[in-house]
C-alpha cells in the first residue's frame, strides 16, 4: 500500500480512538451551550493534533489545511487536508453518525482519501487511479439511472440563512421525485456512502474544503461525479456540492437548473 495512504490510514484510526473514547461524556441534560462547545472543540483539538502530529514525524515538511488549526504552508507542493471530527453535532447528542477525513493533495490534485467511521470501524480509502475500497472490499457508485427508486443525502443550509429559500426549493424538488432523502449530519460521510452506492446522490450548500476533499477524491474513483449544482464538474470550491452516480448527478442538475440565478 502507499506509504502515504498508510500514514493518513493510521493518523484516522488514532483520531477515531481519541473520539471514541469521549463519546458520551457529555451530559446533556445539565450542561450549558457553551460548555458543550467548548467540550466538542477540545475533541476536536486533541483528535487534529494527534493526525498532525502523525502527519509530521513523516512529513514535516508537509503543508495542512485543518478545520481548527487552519492552514500551515503553501499548497503547492503537498497539502494534507484535515477534518479531525465531522458531524460534531450529532457527536454532542451522542447520535453516532461522525467521522475523521483526511485527504492528500499534491500540486492542487487530490491524490488519497480516507474517511472514518470511528463507531462503527468502518475504514473508507482511495488513492487516485486505483479505486476506493470500504475495509478492503472495492466501491461502486450507483448504477441507478432516474430518480425514481433513489435515495439521495443532503444536508440542510446552517450558516447562510439566505440560502434557505432556494434549499427548500432544491429539497421539494427531490422529496417530490426521488424514493427518499437522508440528512445524516456528517457530509463527509455522506460523501463516502454515495462511493460505496449506499446513497445514490448528495447535495449540500456551504461545505468547506475538509469536509469534501477525501469523499470527492472517493465519487470519482467509484465512477461517480462531483460538482456544482447546475451539473458543471469540478472540484466545488463555492462549498455547494452535488455528487453523484452519472445519471442521478444529472436528473439533480436537470432539476436544480431552473432555480439557480
Ligand atoms: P462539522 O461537524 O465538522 O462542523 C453537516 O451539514 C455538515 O456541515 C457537517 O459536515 C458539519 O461539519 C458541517 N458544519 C459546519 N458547521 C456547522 C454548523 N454550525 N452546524 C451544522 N453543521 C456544520
Ligand atoms: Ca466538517
Amino acid at each position: 500500500m502507499n506509504p502515504l495512504l498508510n500514514i493518513a490510514i493510521s493518523a484516522a484510526r488514532r483520531a477515531g480512538d481519541i473520539i471514541i473514547r469521549h463519546v458520551g461524556r457529555i451530559d446533556r441534560l445539565t450542561i450549558k451551550v457553551k460548555e458543550r462547545n467548548d467540550f466538542a472543540s477540545q475533541v476536536d483539538r486533541l483528535a487534529e493534533d494527534e493526525i498532525i502530529s502523525t502527519i509530521r514525524k513523516a512529513h514535516p515538511d508537509h503543508a495542512i489545511l485543518a478545520e481548527e488549526s487552519g492552514a500551515q504552508g503553501s499548497d503547492d507542493e503537498f497539502q494534507w487536508i484535515i477534518d479531525p471530527l465531522d458531524g460534531t453535532t450529532n457527536f454532542l447528542h451522542g447520535f453516532p453518525v461522525f467521522c475523521v477525513s483526511i485527504a492528500l493533495r499534491h500540486r492542487g490534485r487530490l491524490e488519497h482519501g480516507v474517511i472514518y467511521d470511528p463507531m462503527r470501524q468502518e475504514l473508507f480509502t482511495s488513492s487516485r487511479g486505483e479505486g476506493a475500497q470500504v475495509d478492503g472490499r472495492r466501491m461502486r457508485v450507483t448504477s441507478l439511472k432516474t430518480l425514481e427508486g433513489a435515495l439521495i443525502g443532503t444536508g440542510f443550509p446552517f450558516r447562510e440563512k439566505h440560502n434557505l429559500d432556494l434549499y427548500l426549493q432544491m429539497f421539494e424538488a427531490v422529496v417530490r421525485k426521488a424514493a427518499g432523502v437522508r440528512r445524516p449530519g456528517s457530509a463527509a460521510l455522506d460523501l463516502a456512502y454515495v462511493a460505496a452506492g449506499r446513497m445514490d446522490g448528495f447535495w449540500e450548500m456551504g461545505l468547506k474544503p475538509w469536509d469534501m476533499a477525501a469523499g470527492v477524491l472517493m465519487i470519482q474513483e467509484c465512477g461517480g461525479l462531483v460538482g456544482h449544482f447546475d451539473g458543471s464538474p469540478g472540484f466545488p470550491d463555492d462549498g455547494n456540492i452535488l455528487a453523484g452516480g452519472e445519471k442521478i448527478y444529472q436528473a439533480l442538475a436537470e432539476e436544480f437548473k431552473p432555480m439557480l440565478g
